[in-house]
């Protein structure tokens, strides 16, 4: 049974009838990362340095060093991230079971109101009125914010304005359905975090750093590509690079889509 199901898979890649979208940023010194105010630690940037390339320090081969923040670009957060997840079982980026690295997901399409508004936050309504269109969240399903954000670059992608970042995100009520009422897998989201730029001032704050790791559940950040995607049927590919207790990771996420 499940060797015809990898058959299928297998000549649907080869024929080209699956499809496989590359969901990340490209990673480097110009990425973007998190900017958290004094007195909290600032992630380093993305930074690359030239080992060898066929020459006298390595005729044959070519290869770099990098360095980085594990939350930089398109990555992973594992539960370990946030407190409320500190004391869960399986909860970093090497012992999260390598099941839970694939599975569904749900895209939801707020663009236009992210056009709008920036500082858009997603509702129990809004999430509601998708699955009249499409059907219910499956358990174990990503939730996915497609916003548009990841054709932003340089300050605006950021967004800050007087009272900090302004970008899109889930509200807290919306965080607690999802992780409640949907059970979902995590929550993917096109901006450098997955929570609202607004969400230091969320009651509780980061609701879905909190809640959703708290929740064993996992987070995407800035995802590209969404629009490649369809509303339901996309299997996504996550896996976070092995860190022994890693955080999370920088992530090259696939999506496998079909027709
Ligand atoms: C650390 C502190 C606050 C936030 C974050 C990291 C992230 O968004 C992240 O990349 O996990 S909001
Ligand atoms: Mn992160």
């Amino acid at each position: 049974m499940s060797g015809d199901v990898l058959q299928v898979l297998a000549a649907g890649l080869a024929s080209g009838s699956v499809r496989v979208v590359d969901l990340s940023q490209t990673l480097s010194p110009e990425t973007v990362v998190i900017g958290l105010p004094e007195p909290f630690a600032p992630s380093a940037p993305f930074s690359i340095e030239t080992l060898s390339r066929y020459d006298d320090k390595g005729p044959a081969w070519y290869w770099n060093n990098i360095a980085l923040g594990e939350h930089t670009g398109t990555h992973f957060d594992a539960p370990i991230h946030w407190i409320t997840g500190q004391g869960l079982p399986d909860n970093a980026t090497d012992t999260i079971p390598a099941q839970k690295l694939m599975a569904p997901a749900c895209v939801l399409n707020f663009t236009a109101e992210c056009v709008v508004d920036p500082g858009f936050l997603l509702t129990v309504p809004h999430v509601e009125a998708w699955e009249a269109a499409h059907g219910r969240i499956p358990a174990g399903a990503w939730v996915l914010l497609r916003s548009g954000w990841s054709k932003r670059t340089g300050a605006d992608f950021l967004n800050f304005g007087e009272t900090g970042p302004q970008s899109p995100g889930p509200d807290v009520s919306c965080v607690r359905f999802l992780v409640e009422e949907r059970d979902v897998a995590g929550f993917g989201t096109e901006t450098v975090g997955t929570d609202a730029g607004a969400a230091h001032s969320f009651d509780p704050p980061f609701p879905c750093h909190g809640m959703m790791h708290g929740a064993g559940k996992f987070g995407l950040a800035s995802l590209a590509n969404l629009d490649q995607l369809p509303p339901t049927g996309a299997i996504l590919i996550t896996p976070p690079l092995k860190i022994a207790g890693g955080s999370g990771s920088p992530c090259r996420v696939l999506a496998l889509i079909a027709g």
